[in-house]
Formats: structure tokens, C-alpha cells, sequence
């Protein structure tokens, strides 16, 4: 068939135009397989690493990572929370907007049973009434004096309370409500630096608490943590009065990959914990995080014992424990500020991890804590999974606490 010159034209433009528009689609085809955008969803761990020494850099970067990715400890918001690690971040991270709003979200949850039956919610009852008159700080007192906090926060909390407020704003719910608040960031700013887990090579992390409290459990998730921000880590098996302590830490310290020093069966926790701390020295490991026994036949022979952990680290490696944290069950309540003030005689506690906030009523009890102690709060425990541990911090902590009903229904 003749075809005319025309004909020809409109053909040969047509098959550059198509061709050009293949090639098009291809290379942007390429481009989001290369990905400069990572698959949706699955948010990158962080493998950076800002360790003192390069040489351990290299060594911790195959195992810089959290937990494998389809471990079942993980829970649905697994990708999130990786997702908003920093490398290195501080126990005490300064919040951004987003940040804050995420941790008062998590906080609320952990709190609900505390803001549903605990003094919280005998407070949002007090102050729910239209008309308040002067008996309100009578019952205040009530309410506060029977709750978890202990008798002498309740009495700071009420004095702030009392002496801040003229007469007519007493009368006035949400300025009470609010002095509450402002009183308790109070308590629980403690005004501590963050720690600087860099400061020392390794970084040696005494841990302390009575059996139960959540001392293994705690370890692991910190360990988790340490090794997502790409630092490696070395856990000692200090509990050994007890089989079956070595091999939970064991099984936490799988999850994390992270290596764990243990002695043979009833050796002295003193010894596990040098040779861990000896061992991170000689081979470059960033943290050492020791375990110990919660109790022994004696409460003074438990003290005793753990004196003579401390002076053993200090043997090992001399300044050390760096941090020496203790862990409290909150579901026990004022026995957990009792405890508290126990181990403070014994040791000297730089810090304190509040588990199991999830499910208890007794949420109030980190106000007593802390105002007894006089030592930061750095972590709480809000379940059992790997990920749910949260760095404290006052502000977002409060606000969860004394959410009002209004928006916890809301919400
Ligand atoms: N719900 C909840 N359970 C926790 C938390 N922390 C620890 N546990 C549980 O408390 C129990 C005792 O913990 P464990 O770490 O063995 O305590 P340890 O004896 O101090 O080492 C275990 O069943 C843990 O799963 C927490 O924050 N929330
Ligand atoms: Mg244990």
C-alpha cells in the first residue's frame, strides 16, 4: 500500500513520542524501587552508632539492631516506636511537640486504671460537683491522705494547695486542680542532667530491686533499646541465687542479640558481675548492665551482698557502677515507697524504673516515690512486651495523670 509522505510523518512522531513515554515510565519505575523512599510502613532502625571507640563501632555493626523483625514479642506499634528512636537518645530525650503528645498517649493508656479507681478519680469526682464550697478541702484532704501517694505528699500536695490559693479560688475547681498539677510536675522534676551513656567505656548499670518487681524484664527491654541505638552490649547474669534468672536474661538478651556473662550454678554474683565488667573493658562493649538478686534469707544478707557487688564493680573498674537503678513494682503500692527508702540506706541509688503502670490503680504512687527519694524516675514499665518501657518525663506524666474524665471519655 503507498503511503504518502504526510502518512509517514504522523507515523514516525507517533513512535518517538510513545518510545519517549516508555522510557519515562521505566526510569521513574526504577527510581522508587531504589527507593528513596523506603517501602510504606516499615520504618528503618537506626544502625548509626556515636560510640567512643570506632574499632567497637565496627564490631557492634552487625549486631546493631533491636530484634528480628517478625519476633513475636512485638506488639502492632513496633514500626512506630522504631521508628522514633534516635541513636543515642538520653534516658530523659527533650521532647518535641510529637514526641510529647506520643508519650502522653502511651502514659494515658498505662494510667487509665489509676484516672478510672485510683485517687484520681475520687478527685474528678470532688471536683465535678457545680457548686464547690469551703468543705472541699476537707475532703481533699480525705482523698488525698487514703491514696497511694503516700502521707507526706498527700500533706505537700494539700499545704501547695492550701497556701497558694486565696479563699474565693478555693472555691474555684479547676484552680485547685490545676495547683495539683503544678505541684506535682514539682515532685517529679527532679532537675537531673541526663545521662550521658558515653561518658564512660563501658558504661556500667548496676541493676537493683526486690524478686518480682521486674528487674530481668526491665534489663531486656533495656537492652533492646541500647543495642536499636546501635551500641553493644553486654548483660551480667548477677542473679544467680536463682536458675531460672540466668535463663530469662538469657532469653532477653536472644531477643536483643546482645552477649550475657553468667557463672556456674550458685557462684557469687560479685564475681559474674567483674568478670562482666572486665570483659566489657577488654573487649570494647559500651554497656555492661548487671542483674542481681531480690532476695536472699535475710533482707540484711541481701544488702549485704549488694554492698559488696558495689564494691566489687568499683574493683573492676574504679567510679563505677556508673548508675545504680532501682526497680519498683508499682502494683504494690506504698509498700514500693517503703522498699524504696530500704535500699536508699543500703545503696546509693542514682535512679528509679517504675514497672507494671499498665493495670494498676496505684498510678499515684510515682508522685510518693519520687518525692521520698529525691532521685529521677528514668523509666516505666507499661507491659511486658519488649518495647514497653518509656523514658519518663514530669510533664507529659501529669497531664496523662490527672487527664479529665471529660477527655478520657472523649478520647
Ligand atoms: N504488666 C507488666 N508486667 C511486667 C512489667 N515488668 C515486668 N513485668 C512482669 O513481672 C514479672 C516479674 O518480672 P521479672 O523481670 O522476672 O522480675 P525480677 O524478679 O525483678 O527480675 C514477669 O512476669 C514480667 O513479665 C511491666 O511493666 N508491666
Ligand atoms: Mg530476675
Amino acid at each position: 500500500m503507498p503511503v504518502s509522505g504526510e502518512e509517514l510523518v504522523t507515523l514516525l512522531i507517533a513512535l518517538v513520542a510513545t518510545s519517549a513515554v516508555v522510557l519515562l515510565v521505566r526510569r521513574a519505575a526504577k527510581k522508587s524501587q531504589l527507593g528513596d523512599g523506603a517501602p510504606a510502613g516499615r520504618a528503618q532502625l537506626p544502625t548509626g552508632r556515636k560510640g567512643a571507640s570506632t574499632a567497637a563501632a565496627a564490631k557492634a555493626g552487625a549486631s546493631s539492631r533491636a530484634v528480628s523483625e517478625d519476633d513475636e514479642d512485638f506488639d502492632e506499634e513496633e514500626d512506630e516506636q522504631k521508628g522514633s528512636q534516635k541513636p543515642s537518645a538520653p534516658a530523659t530525650e527533650p521532647e518535641s511537640d510529637d514526641a510529647s503528645d506520643e508519650q502522653e498517649r502511651r502514659f494515658a493508656e498505662g494510667l487509665s486504671k489509676t484516672r478510672q479507681s485510683g485517687f484520681v478519680s475520687k478527685l474528678g469526682k470532688l471536683f465535678s460537683r457545680k457548686k464547690i464550697d469551703s468543705s472541699l478541702i476537707e475532703e481533699l484532704e480525705e482523698v488525698l491522705f487514703t491514696a497511694d501517694i503516700g502521707p507526706k505528699t498527700a500533706k505537700r500536695l494539700l499545704t501547695a494547695v492550701k497556701e497558694a490559693l486565696s479563699k474565693s479560688e478555693l472555691e474555684d475547681a479547676a484552680a485547685v486542680w490545676e495547683k495539683l498539677r503544678e505541684e506535682s510536675i514539682k515532685i517529679l522534676d527532679t532537675d537531673q542532667p541526663e545521662i550521658d551513656f558515653q561518658a564512660h567505656s563501658p558504661f556500667v548499670l548496676l541493676v537493683l530491686g526486690v524478686n518480682g518487681a521486674g528487674k530481668t524484664t526491665t534489663i531486656g527491654k533495656l537492652a533492646a533499646k541500647f543495642t536499636a541505638e546501635g551500641k553493644k552490649v553486654l548483660l551480667a547474669a548477677g542473679d544467680t541465687f536463682r536458675a531460672a534468672a540466668v535463663e530469662q536474661l538469657e532469653v532477653w538478651a536472644g531477643r536483643s542479640e546482645c552477649e550475657v556473662v553468667r557463672g556456674k550454678d550458685g557462684a557469687d554474683p560479685s564475681s559474674v558481675i567483674f568478670e562482666a565488667i572486665r570483659k566489657g573493658q577488654d573487649e570494647g562493649f559500651d554497656i555492661v548492665i548487671a542483674d542481681t538478686a531480690g532476695r536472699l534469707h535475710t533482707k540484711i544478707e541481701l544488702m549485704e551482698e549488694l554492698k559488696k557487688v558495689g564494691r566489687v564493680c568499683d574493683k573492676a573498674m574504679p567510679g563505677c557502677p556508673h548508675e545504680t537503678w532501682l526497680v519498683l513494682d508499682s502494683t504494690t503500692g506504698q509498700n514500693a515507697i517503703q522498699q524504696a527508702l530500704h535500699f536508699k540506706e543500703a545503696m546509693n541509688i542514682t535512679g528509679i524504673v517504675l514497672t507494671k503502670l499498665d493495670g494498676t490503680a496505684k498510678g499515684g504512687v510515682v508522685l510518693g516515690i519520687s518525692d521520698e527519694m529525691q532521685v529521677p524516675i528514668r523509666y516505666i514499665g507499661i507491659g511486658e512486651q519488649i518495647d514497653d518501657l518509656r523514658p519518663f518525663a514530669a510533664k507529659a506524666f501529669v497531664s496523662a495523670l490527672y487527664q479529665e474524665d471529660s477527655q478520657e471519655r472523649a478520647a
